[in-house]
C-alpha cells in the first residue's frame, strides 16, 4: 500500500513546492483546455515521477492546473472526478496558476497531453507524455518524449506505472482518476470511439487498483470481475468490465455536457485553446504575418447555442474574439443526437481587417480548405433561424440537425463562393459560416493542424 493518499501526497508537494519556491522542482502541465485527460495525467505523471527511481529521473514533481481558479468550475466533469479520487478541496490540493509566486524558481517542465509550450526562454522542458500530432519539439531536452496515437493520454501515463519497476505502486484514488480520464475520452471503450489497444490494456490494468467499494457506490454498478493485478497486461483486456466502465463514462458525460446554465462566454471559455498562426506568404500581405485563431469546443448543439437570445450570444462572441484578440474563432460543438448519434458543427467567424476590408484572400483560404478537407465531410449550412444565410432560405428547420436522417440542404450546388458568404448575425464586421460535420471522428485534434496546414507558411 502507497504510504499517503493522493489527496495527501498533494497537499504535501503543494506545500513543499511553495516552500521552495518551486527551487529544483519539476513542474507538470496539462494542456490549457483543462479537461480530465489533461488534470488526471499531470497528476498521475507528477506521482510517478516523484516516486520512480529508476533512471535519472525522480523527486520533486508538482502538477500545475492548467486553468485558472475561476475557470475550474466550468468542467463539473472535473470537480466529479477529482471529487471521487478524494480531492474534497482542490484549491488547497491542487497548484493552481494564482498559486505559483511570480518570481519562483521551477524552470523544468514535463508536458503532459500537448507537445508545444507557450512558455518562454527561461524554461526546460525535460518530459513529453502526449497524443496530439507531434510539434516536433524538445527532441534534445526530453525524456520520456513519449508522442503517439491513444484515445486517452492517461493510458500512455498509466502504461508507464505498468512497466515500472515496482517501486511506483498506485494509489486506488490515483487509478481511479487515471481511468475517468480514459473512460470518458474513449465512451467507456466502446466499439467505435476512440479506444486503441494502449486504452484498453490501461484500463484493464487500473482496474486491480481502484477500490471496488468507493467506485460501486458511486456508479451503482461494480467494476471487479476478476484481479487482473497478476495477470500480463497485454492479456487482460478480457477482464475489463465494459458495463461498469460505461456506467463510469457515463456518468462523466452527463457532468460535462450539463453546461446549459452556462453564459456564451464561459460556453467560449471553458474548453478553449488559442493557437498563434504564422501566416503562408501568399496571405501575409493581406492579412499580417501573424494571426491569432482560438478553438472552442462547446458540448451543445448550435440550436441551444444560439438559444439564449440571438443578440447576447453574438455580442459576447464577438467580445470575446476582441477580448482574445482573434481574426478566426472556430466553434466546434459536439453532442448526441436523441438517437444517441455522435453530432458535430462547425461555426467559424472572420474578423474583417480595416486594411483589407473583405478580407478575401484569408477568408477564401479557410473556407476553402476546411470546406475541401475530405476528411472532415462538411456540409454548409445555412441556420436561417439565427441570421445566417437568410436570403432565398425559408425553411428554417434544418438546424435542429437531430433527425437521424441525412440532410440534404448541404449539396454541393448551394456553396458560395467564401468571398459572398458575409449574410450572418455577425455583422458587416465579421464574416461567418456553418456547417454540419459528417465525421464525427474528427474532433480540435485534427482541426488544429490541419489550419496551420491551409494558412500556415
Ligand atoms: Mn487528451
Amino acid at each position: 500500500m502507497p504510504a499517503f493518499t493522493l489527496s495527501q501526497f498533494l497537499r504535501g508537494q503543494k506545500t513543499q513546492f511553495l516552500r521552495d519556491y518551486g527551487d529544483g522542482w519539476t513542474i507538470v502541465m496539462g494542456n490549457e483546455a483543462g479537461d480530465l485527460d489533461s488534470v488526471a495525467s499531470s497528476i498521475g505523471y507528477a506521482w510517478y515521477r516523484s516516486h520512480a527511481e529508476t533512471q535519472n529521473i525522480g523527486g520533486k514533481t508538482v502538477a500545475l492546473m492548467p486553468m485558472p481558479r475561476s475557470d475550474f468550475s466550468l468542467r463539473a466533469e472535473n470537480v466529479y472526478a477529482l471529487e471521487m479520487a478524494g480531492v474534497h478541496e482542490p484549491f488547497d490540493e491542487l497548484l493552481c496558476p494564482e498559486d505559483l509566486p511570480p518570481d519562483h524558481k521551477g524552470t523544468d517542465y514535463a508536458l503532459v497531453d500537448h507537445n508545444n509550450s507557450h512558455n518562454s526562454s527561461n524554461t526546460r522542458v525535460v518530459a513529453v507524455i502526449d497524443h496530439h500530432e507531434d510539434e516536433g519539439k524538445y527532441h534534445d531536452t526530453a525524456s520520456p518524449r513519449i508522442i503517439e496515437p491513444a484515445g486517452s493520454c492517461a493510458s500512455l501515463v498509466t502504461r508507464l506505472f505498468m512497466s515500472g519497476s515496482g517501486h511506483t505502486s498506485i494509489p486506488p484514488d490515483l487509478a481511479g482518476l487515471l481511468l475517468s480520464a480514459i473512460a470518458i475520452d474513449t465512451r467507456g471503450l466502446r466499439e467505435g470511439g476512440k479506444a486503441l489497444e494502449v486504452d484498453r490494456a490501461a484500463a484493464a490494468w487500473l482496474l486491480g487498483y481502484v477500490d471496488p467499494m468507493k467506485q460501486t457506490s458511486l456508479t451503482g454498478e461494480s467494476c471487479v470481475t476478476q484481479t487482473p493485478k497478476e495477470t500480463d497486461p497485454s492479456m487482460s483486456r478480457e477482464t475489463v468490465d465494459h458495463t461498469w466502465l460505461r456506467a463510469l463514462s457515463d456518468t462523466l458525460s452527463s457532468k460535462k455536457s450539463a453546461v446549459s446554465h452556462l453564459s456564451t462566454r464561459d460556453l467560449l471559455r471553458r474548453d478553449y485553446k488559442q493557437y498563434t498562426l504564422e501566416l503562408s506568404p501568399s496571405l501575409k500581405q493581406e492579412s499580417g504575418g501573424v494571426i491569432q485563431v482560438g478553438l472552442a469546443t462547446v458540448p451543445l448543439p448550435l440550436s441551444a447555442f444560439f438559444k439564449s437570445g440571438s443578440a447576447v450570444v453574438i455580442n459576447a462572441t464577438t467580445s470575446w474574439t476582441e477580448e482574445r484578440g482573434l481574426t478566426i474563432l472556430g466553434v466546434l460543438t459536439t453532442y448526441r443526437s436523441k438517437k444517441d448519434k455522435g453530432r458535430r458543427e462547425q461555426l467559424w467567424i472572420v474578423k474583417k481587417s480595416k486594411d483589407a476590408p473583405q478580407q478575401q484572400t484569408l477568408t477564401r483560404a479557410l473556407f476553402d480548405g476546411v470546406d475541401g478537407e475530405a476528411s472532415l465531410e462538411l456540409k454548409p449550412r445555412r441556420f436561417s433561424r439565427y441570421g445566417f444565410g437568410k436570403k432565398g432560405d425559408a425553411t428554417g428547420n434544418e438546424e435542429d440537425g437531430d433527425d437521424d436522417t441525412s440532410s440534404h440542404e448541404g449539396s454541393a450546388t448551394d456553396k458560395q463562393p467564401a468571398s459572398a458568404v458575409n449574410d450572418s448575425p455577425f455583422g458587416d464586421a465579421f464574416i461567418a459560416r456553418v456547417y454540419q460535420q459528417k465525421n464525427t471522428h474528427a474532433t480540435r485534434k485534427q482541426v488544429a493542424p490541419l489550419l496551420k496546414r491551409i494558412l500556415g507558411g
